[in-house]
């Protein structure tokens, strides 16, 4: 049986979807944040030594990382759905969007996340300025100008397909839903970009994606 050791509003949402889309068995071990840091709690770290979510248990297996996990269930359970077949130029694609949702397009919307917290940090009042300053700095030179153009991208490479990897629905699009759900509560994703405002609509009415909310509890940018 495989467990599921999630987080509260996580990026372990996307693997609960996946495991909804494959209609695998699967139980959810749920853990959540500590209310002051947003941290996972410690227990975590019994499960895996970085004590991040999510993690997968399956029998003897543990996995973690996100693109890690769906390359194991995809493998293991896939059944060749959700992938496209290998040696196709969309099954190139697939292996792009996979990998670029976490080693390109999450750590600027994760630097925002940071800043923006730095910006509004309790501190002395007469280093105020000066944090806020560092926070602007960062924030316009690097940040926002490397957010705006992988939206540009994103939203540039939808016009010639309906889904990430090609004319279906994969697990690369199940990988991206954390980038571009982040996107648009806190980092500019609205109506100027409708291909990824029509694709972000197109999977929530997916109902896998609708019963993955049902099972995992809070799930929301917000914080
Ligand atoms: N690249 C990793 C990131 C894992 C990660 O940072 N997970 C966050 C949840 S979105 C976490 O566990 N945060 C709590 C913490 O760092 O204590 C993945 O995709 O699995």
């Amino acid at each position: 049986m495989i467990t599921l050791h999630h987080l509260e509003n996580s990026r372990s949402q996307r693997v609960l979807w996946l495991l909804e889309e494959l209609g695998v068995p699967y139980e959810v071990q749920r853990y959540e944040r500590d209310r002051k840091t947003m941290l996972a709690p410690p227990e975590l770290m019994a499960v895996h030594p970085l004590g991040k979510s999510p993690v997968i248990t399956d029998g003897d297996v543990t996995v973690a990382e996100s693109g890690a996990i769906v390359e194991y269930l995809l493998d293991t359970y896939g059944k060749d759905r959700l992938r496209p077949p290998p040696g196709t130029p969309e099954r190139m694609q697939f292996t792009y969007w996979l990998h670029f949702a976490e080693g390109s397009a999450m750590p600027p919307l994760l630097m925002k996340l940071v800043f923006d917290k730095v910006r509004t940090a309790p501190v002395p009042f007469f280093i105020k300025p000066v944090v806020k300053a560092i926070a602007d700095k960062v924030t316009k030179s690097f940040i926002a100008p490397n957010i705006k153009r992988q939206l540009d991208f994103m939203e540039a490479e939808l016009a010639a397909r309906p889904w990430f990897a090609g004319s279906k629905f994969s697990a690369a699009d199940i990988q991206m839903s954390f980038p571009l759900e982040a996107a648009a509560a806190r980092a500019g994703l609205g109506k100027s970009r409708p291909r990824l405002m029509d694709w972000l609509s197109r999977i929530h009415a997916r109902p896998a994606y609708k019963r993955a909310l049902e099972v995992g509890g809070p799930y929301s940018m917000a914080d």
